[in-house]
């Protein structure tokens, strides 16, 4: 039996607690992941929750505190949001390639996927609470019990005010139209489009407005981008910048690394992503290093918050080939050359050009 029924090809990156995400072939083609493709990224156990004593805490600064049981959770008006989530260390592989990372998951391109999910809109629940002048982030916090450098806490994270009041944000019960299953969060999580994977909280339990982001070590140490000269013996937490939302990137999935494919024709499959709000706004790929580009083919455009399917035909020479690809978002803004060039000592957001080594036959 795979873990929580999963796909038994899932690339497992850590057995216990569960890590792992779908290999390229596999996420080739589906728009939508399903759940038995879905990545997983958990830093703790899956906990067990139990739907009739489970309450969500609004605190903070808001005017009336509220106490929600999930059938409070079914009164409120609901919505429906698609959107890919992309774990920071998704690539990191390909970091430390450059220069080890110790102590962190070494993702391919696995850590990513795309539902659609639906539940109460965040705004809605702050409506209800009353949001308090002051209230700059609303800080998030999950049931399971996580452990970094001896001490045991809850998983949590904090989005500014904005974001949470955008209508965007959900308090997710359902994904891809079935009930949100346990190791992705049930009975509640938080889905934030557009920003990194990890502020997207499992096992929601409580929502704080406050002035400051959250202190919780995922969000004041973890998840933050550090200067290329610190490492864990250095470091000054104060000086990562928090992650929030994504860089753009794009993977191809088709053909994969080490493909043997007949020479001539061939057709290259991927994705693209782009952070915040921002679209994907054309995507290039090259078999001379960057000396020329092909503009891939968009299959279809699914507007923000989702990556976007792309092909593109190259004409390859017999002999060893390296294929690269660069995404552009709807700011101008594209992905650098090298991963050694974006490296931090955690591993986080790699969008350095993707590329895959084929030979062509
Ligand atoms: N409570 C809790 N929420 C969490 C995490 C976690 O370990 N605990 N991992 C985060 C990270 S780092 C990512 S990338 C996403 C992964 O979501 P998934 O497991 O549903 O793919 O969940 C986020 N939410
Ligand atoms: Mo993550």
């Amino acid at each position: 039996m795979t873990q929580f029924d999963k796909h038994p090809d899932l690339i497992v990156r850590q057995p216990d607690p569960f890590n792992g995400g779908p290999p390229p072939n596999l996420l080739l083609g589906n728009f939508i992941t399903p759940y038995e493709l879905f990545f997983v990224r958990s830093h703790g156990g899956v906990p067990n929750v139990d739907r009739s004593s489970y309450r969500l805490t609004v605190d903070g600064l808001v005017e009336r505190p509220l106490s929600l049981s999930l059938d409070d959770l079914q009164r409120l008006p609901r919505a429906a949001v698609t959107a890919t989530l992309q774990c920071a260390g998704n690539r990191r592989q390909e970091m430390m390639a450059h220069k080890p990372i110790p102590d962190e998951l070494p993702w391919g391109t696995e850590a990513v996927s795309n539902a659609e999910w639906s539940g109460v809109p965040l705004r809605e629940v702050l409506a209800a609470a009353g949001v308090r002048p002051g209230a700059r982030h609303a800080a998030f916090t999950g049931l399971d019990d996580t452990e970094r450098h001896g001490h045991r806490f809850n998983f949590g994270g904090s989005i500014p005010l904005d974001k949470a009041l955008s209508g965007e944000v959900l308090l997710a019960d359902s994904m891809n139209g079935q009930p949100l299953q346990p190791v992705h969060g049930a009975p509640l999580r938080v889905v934030v489009p557009g920003y990194v994977g990890a502020r997207s909280v499992k096992w929601l339990s409580r929502i704080t407005l406050q002035e400051k982001p959250s202190d919780n070590y995922f969000q004041a140490r973890a998840y933050r981008l550090f200067p290329p000269h610190y490492d864990k013996d250095n470091v000054d937490w104060e000086k990562g910048l928090m992650l929030g939302e994504a860089p753009v990137n794009s993977v191809i999935l088709s053909p994969q690394e080490k493909a043997t494919v007949p020479a001539g024709k061939v057709t290259v499959r991927g994705w693209a992503l782009a952070g915040g709000s921002r679209g994907v706004a054309r995507v290039d790929i090259s078999a001379d290093g960057g000396e020329n580009w092909t503009v891939a083919d968009f299959i279809k455009d699914e507007g923000v918050f989702v990556w976007r399917l792309w092909e593109a035909v190259l004409d390859l020479a017999s002999g060893p080939q390296e294929i690269v690809c660069r995404a552009w978002d709807t700011a101008a803004q594209t992905q650098p050359e090298r991963a050694g060039q974006v490296w931090n000592f955690k591993g986080y957001a790699n969008n350095a050009w993707h590329r895959v080594r084929v030979t062509c036959a």
